[in-house]
Order: structure tokens, then C-alpha cells, then sequence
């Protein structure tokens, strides 16, 4: 069967770009089709500036956002990173496989490396080798496919490089994997700055749709979304950003392509208020489940053990081979 893995960092609430862009799928589609793991990668979420209280807050709500998703741990492995030690062991040795140059060239460490310099802080050492341990998340479990959206496609490509020269110097180890990604909202876009990502760590907040979002305040974000000069409805990426965005997630929501979308509408103002609705609409469910499983912790307390416990089981062997390949010494 497939093995799949992916994650969420817990840098801030979850948005609707990581549901469109991921989520929606890892419920809908990946954990019925595959022996899927999904993880809140916890340690990720270090390599930036970060209060330790609000990361552990963020942990435990994005795993319930992830149950309240349709994550089903029936059908899937849920799970903390930092729970499971072979994440950070395996870490290390493909850190010793890696090059600087390789970690430097990460579109995601230069944006966020000069990001942090721009507010006078420091960058992490761990923003530059980000990149192998998600490596190592991927790789510990055999991963065969990895669903993520298009901003973490480059970091993939980097993993299946460390795989396929791993293999190649010290035996065969490893999967080498490959992304995989959505065919409509790939990548959903800031509604105030609409040419970047939204991103849940973002500056630009009112940009950004938090999955928890109130529906009074998701119509306001989506009607006070910025557009383009013109005044019909086209979708053009490159020249109409803005309206190009909210015809991708208006389809991402009801179905459909942009394209054809772009025909059905005359005014800027009508596009926004479907848009709004239809938004509204894909998250209420979301937030009712989040209300009844965040009255219930111990349940969610006990779904990440047991994920943990049974990760743990899947990825040790593979990271002590890893260990024995490379020339370390095992234990006894
Ligand atoms: N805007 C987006 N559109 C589509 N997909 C997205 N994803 C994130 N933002 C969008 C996808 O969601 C999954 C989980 O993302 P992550 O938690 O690993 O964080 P990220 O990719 O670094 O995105 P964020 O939310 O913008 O976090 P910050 O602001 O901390 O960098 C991934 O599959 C991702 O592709």
C-alpha cells in the first residue's frame, strides 16, 4: 500500500490555504487511499522566533483543527513530531549527507532568513537546516508520496536527493519519494497581497482566512479583498492576482475551475460575496466539530499517544539502519 506523509507547523492558526492547499485532501482523499501519517511538526515551528507557551497552544489546536478536518485516526497515523525521537536522530545523520549550499539555495530559508533580518533579529541555525529534518520526517517511514502544496515542492525535491545519494554511498535505506499536489488551490494567495502566499505566520492578518474564523469576519476579509484595475471578471494570474485568487478558491470550495467561474460573473462585488458564502460554508462544519472535540481533550490527549506509540514502531527501524549504514556503532 502507499505510504504517505505530511505536516503542519504550528506557527500560527491554521488558514484556509493550509485546508484548501492541504488538508481538505489529507481527509478527503489520502487517508482513505493510502497508509497515510500526518503530523504536527512541532520542532518546525522552532527554527523562528517563537514564545514557547503559544507553540504548545498551537500544537494541541492544530491537532484538533486536523480531527476536526476528518482526519480519522481509525484510518491514519495522527501525531506530534516531537513525540516521536527518531525524527530529530535521523535529523542529524542526513544533516551529515546535506551541504550548505544545498540548505542556502531553499527559496523557503532565503524569504524567511532576510524576513528576520529585516526586523533586526537574528536567523536560526535551524531555518538552514529545516530542510533535513522535514527530510527526515519524510524518509523515517518509507514515504512513498508526499502531499503538500506548491511552496514545499522544492523541499521534496531536496529529500529525494538526500534519499537517492544516501542509498547510493551507504546501501539502500531508503524510499525515495515524490510530491504529490491538488489540482485547484495549489496555492491560495493573501487577499491584501495577493502576488504572496497566505501564510499563517503573516504580517498582513486581515490577507488571512483563519480556519476558526468567525463568519461576520470571513465575509468582511473576502469583501475587503484587494482586486484589480478593470472591472470584468477574468482569470489571469500574472495580470488580475486578486481576482484571479478568490475565483481559485471559490472553485477550491464548490467545485469547479477558475476559468469557467470567470464567465458566470460581471461584478467584482458579486465574485466576493460567493466567495465569502462559499467559504463559509466549507468551514462551519470544521468549526462545530472543533467546538465539540475542544470539550473533549482527553480524547484528542489520547489520539496522539497512541499515533505516537505506533509511529515510533514504524520509524525505528528504518532510522537504526540508517545509523548501522552510515558507520555508527549500534547499542548492543
Ligand atoms: N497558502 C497556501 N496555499 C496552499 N497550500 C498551503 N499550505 C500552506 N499555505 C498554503 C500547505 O499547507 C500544508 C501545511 O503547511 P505548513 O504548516 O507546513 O506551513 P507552510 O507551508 O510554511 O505554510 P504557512 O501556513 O504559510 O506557515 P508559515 O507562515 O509559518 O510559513 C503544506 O502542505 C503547505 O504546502
Amino acid at each position: 500500500m502507499t505510504r504517505i506523509f505530511s505536516g503542519v507547523k504550528p506557527t500560527g492558526h491554521l488558514t484556509l490555504g493550509n485546508y484548501l492547499g492541504a488538508v481538505r485532501r489529507w481527509a478527503d482523499v489520502d487517508q482513505h487511499r493510502a497508509d497515510a501519517l500526518f503530523c504536527v511538526v512541532d520542532l518546525h515551528a522552532l527554527t523562528v522566533d517563537h514564545d514557547p507557551a503559544r507553540v504548545r497552544r498551537l500544537s494541541r489546536q492544530a491537532a484538533t483543527l486536523l480531527l476536526a478536518s476528518g482526519l480519522d485516526p481509525d484510518l491514519c497515523t495522527m501525531f506530534v513530531q516531537s513525540h516521536v525521537d527518531e525524527h530529530a536522530r535521523l535529523s542529524y545523520v542526513l544533516e551529515c549527507v546535506a551541504t550548505d549550499g544545498e540548505m542556502r539555495r531553499m527559496i523557503q530559508y532565503k524569504e524567511k532568513a532576510s524576513r528576520e533580518r529585516e526586523r533586526g533579529g537574528s536567523v536560526r541555525l535551524s531555518l538552514l537546516t529545516y530542510p533535513a529534518l522535514m527530510a527526515a520526517d519524510i524518509l523515517a517511514y518509507g514515504t512513498d508520496e508526499v502531499p503538500v502544496g506548491e511552496d514545499q515542492t522544492q523541499h521534496v525535491e531536496l529529500t529525494r536527493d538526500l534519499a537517492v545519494r544516501f542509498n547510493q554511498r551507504y546501501g539502500h535505506t531508503f524510499v525515495v519519494p515524490r510530491a504529490t499536489r491538488p489540482e485547484v488551490a495549489a496555492r491560495v494567495m493573501n487577499l491584501q497581497e495577493p502576488t504572496s502566499k497566505m501564510g499563517k505566520s503573516d504580517d498582513v492578518g486581515p490577507g488571512v482566512v483563519y480556519l476558526l474564523d468567525e463568519p461576520d469576519v470571513v465575509r468582511k476579509k473576502i469583501m475587503r479583498a484587494v482586486t484589480d484595475s478593470g472591472q470584468d471578471v477574468v482569470y489571469d494570474r500574472e495580470a488580475r492576482p486578486g481576482v484571479s485568487n478568490l475565483l481559485e478558491i471559490l472553485a477550491a470550495c464548490e467545485g469547479g475551475n477558475p476559468e469557467a467561474l470567470a464567465g458566470v460573473y460581471e461584478s467584482y462585488g458579486a465574485l466576493k460575496k460567493d466567495t465569502a458564502e462559499a467559504v463559509v460554508e466549507v468551514l462551519r462544519p470544521v468549526q462545530e466539530r472543533h467546538k465539540q472535540l475542544c470539550a473533549d481533550p482527553a480524547y484528542v490527549e489520547g489520539v496522539l499517544r497512541s499515533g505516537a506509540e505506533k509511529a515510533r514502531g514504524m520509524a525505528r527501524p528504518r532510522v537504526d539502519a540508517a545509523y548501522r549504514a552510515i558507520g555508527l556503532l549500534p547499542a548492543g
